[in-house]
């Protein structure tokens, strides 16, 4: 039987959540290695491109969490099989992944400085992706980013709209998704009661 590992860090979010929920779905049993911040910086330089999730097939190390999504998600039924829903799939998830590379460019800074670069990208990349990802939402129905059901795409939403709204990043408004992209916040209602991602919180609970 072929063994899968997954590696990341020890939260319920970003790159390597989707992941989990995939695999879960698909019926897959896995390692679910989880690191903290201290224990990363440790191995990193063991990774191909010192960065997480690290999947391994059989002990092989596949990385990029799309792509992980995409072969995961064709598992569980959470892939779509027509070209074009597959595009607005892949486009939705592209669009989370450039929307977490800007506000990756604010970690790390402190003080005034960090309030500059928040607050810049508040009134320009944050509101330009939220509102285009809203868009797209509202392209797929309303409900859901492709297929008219529930796709990876939605996972890697659902991860990035729980952030913006929790209050975690400083200096971005925790209300500003409920105020420019009301459909965001329906859509991670929506996400969150799905019942394969309950049946994912509710394995670990
Ligand atoms: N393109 C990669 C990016 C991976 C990435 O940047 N991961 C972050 C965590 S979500 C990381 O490990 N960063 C390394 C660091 O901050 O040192 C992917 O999509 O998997």
């Amino acid at each position: 039987m072929t063994s899968y590992t997954l590696t990341y860090f020890d939260f319920a979010g970003g790159r390597g959540e989707p992941i989990r929920i995939a695999l879960h779905a698909a019926g897959v049993p896995f390692e679910d290695i989880r690191l903290s911040f201290p224990e990363f910086s440790k191995m990193r330089q063991d990774t191909p491109f010192n960065a997480l999730p690290v999947f391994e097939i059989d002990g092989a190390a596949v990385t990029q969490s799309n792509a992980l999504c995409r072969y995961i998600g064709k598992m569980a039924g959470l892939y779509p099989a027509d070209d074009l829903q597959a595009l607005y799939c892949d486009e939705a998830m592209d669009a989370v992944e450039d929307l977490g590379h800007h506000i990756g460019q604010t970690f790390g800074l402190e003080g005034d400085e960090l309030k500059a670069a928040r607050e810049k990208l508040v009134d320009g990349w944050l509101t330009t992706f939220v509102k285009g990802l809203s868009a797209l939402l509202q392209r797929g129905g309303g409900r859901y980013f492709a297929d008219n059901r529930l796709t990876v795409a939605d996972l890697k939403v659902l991860m990035q709209t729980r952030w913006l709204r929790s209050g975690a990043l400083d200096y971005v408004p925790k209300d500003l998704v409920d105020k420019i992209a009301p459909n965001l916040v329906e859509h991670q209602a929506l996400i969150e009661a799905d019942p394969r991602v309950v049946a994912w919180y509710t394995s670990r609970s």
